[in-house]
């Protein structure tokens, strides 16, 4: 008699009472870049529930905050956007003290020159970007470049070659495959590498940096620019596809979990994102994500718990040979303005 109501009381007033005190968190993410149940088992030891929202380049993220949108609490932009978040005020700094699991990183990924010390950002995934291609139309892998941007072999995949949907990307590939810095501030090395692509353009199937795995296991695209773990995602589907980092060399990323200034503002929102970031850096959780998504991960305590397959795949752990290859973006300034006027000019074309 006394005890029945009290509980019936106390269900209710828990199971809304939980939802309220675990609040939202708002996580924007790049596609496919997270093991999906991670959100459950975060919601049931939080009752924080995390909504998902996608942006497909950085530019676009960038874009969509520069101009004031908020709600945002956790964004993942990469190394050299991180640079230029940081200059715009738009990220939070982050106390250390406030992440358990901080101490569970690499010590190559603790100091990154985008971002001292981690002052702002935890390093979430790195991966590379090379070409994407399916077995079946090779005898041996396609090594380099030039089966995208030499008009002459371009041709023999006419309507089938899709490039990222994303203008450093494009232009650092094949600034690469001109033998330049990939992040170039130099109009006569940009117009050149824009001629290129342009030069390919009427060969290629799409920009795509969405559903370009799924163009290459339905067979519409046979070579894609791609990152790693997206074009793993589609081997997972059809072995015949396989990725490649040519030998030109290729560009390689950190993307990195930060903190909005927006959110920082807020103590609830700020005591959120503390926690989802520290959740997503316990080793576990970072080894559940990496097997998942097939990207490298910065989380050194990880490691014991990451399929061997995946720690021993060259292309998603590259050797040092490969190594020596790879570059990141840099900020390029105010040329940035070149960039995107001869982004505009290519995708008007
Ligand atoms: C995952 C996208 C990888 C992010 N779909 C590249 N920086």
């Amino acid at each position: 008699m006394l005890t029945e109501p009290a509980d019936e009381g106390e269900v209710d007033t828990d199971e809304v009472g939980s939802e309220e005190e675990g609040g939202i968190l708002y996580f924007y993410n790049w596609s496919e870049y997270i093991a999906p149940d991670i959100y459950t088992q975060f919601e049931e030891e939080t009752g924080i529930i995390v909504v998902e929202e996608n942006f497909f380049s950085n530019e676009d993220l960038y874009a969509r905050l520069v101009s004031g949108a908020t709600g945002y609490d956790v964004i993942v932009p990469s190394d050299y956007m991180v640079a230029m978040m940081i200059e715009d005020g738009l990220l939070a700094e982050l106390d250390h003290n406030r992440l358990e699991n901080i101490g569970n990183l690499y010590p190559t990924f603790t100091n990154p020159p985008f971002d001292p010390n981690m002052g702002h950002c935890l390093p979430y995934f790195w991966g590379t970007s090379g070409i994407g291609f399916n077995w079946e139309d090779w005898d041996e892998a396609p090594g380099s470049w030039a089966y995208i941007f030499d008009p002459e072999l371009a041709q023999n995949f006419s309507g089938q070659i899709s490039l990222l949907d994303d203008m450093r990307e494009v232009f650092g590939a094949a600034l690469i495959y001109l033998g330049y810095s990939a992040s170039t501030t130099d109009e006569a090395e940009l117009t050149e590498a824009r001629d290129l692509i342009l030069g390919i353009k009427e060969y290629i199937h799409s920009f795509e940096s969405n559903t370009y795995e799924d163009l290459m296991i339905s067979g519409e695209t046979r070579l894609s620019q791609g990152w790693s773990g997206d074009i793993f995602f589609a081997q997972a589907e059809d072995w015949n596809i396989d990725y490649i980092i040519p030998r030109e060399g290729a560009l390689m990323w950190v993307d990195n979990l930060c903190i909005t200034a927006d959110a920082a503002a807020d103590p609830e929102r700020l005591a959120r994102a503390y926690q989802w970031l520290d959740f997503l850096n316990r080793p576990d959780i970072a080894a559940q994500n990496t097997n998942w998504v097939w990207y490298a991960s910065p989380n050194a305590a990880a490691e014991d718990m990451i399929d061997p397959d995946i720690l021993s795949y060259p292309a998603i752990y590259p050797d040092e040979e490969t190594f020596a290859r790879l570059q990141y973006l840099g900020s390029v300034g105010d040329a940035i303005e070149i960039y995107y006027r001869m982004w505009t000019e290519i995708k008007m074309e």
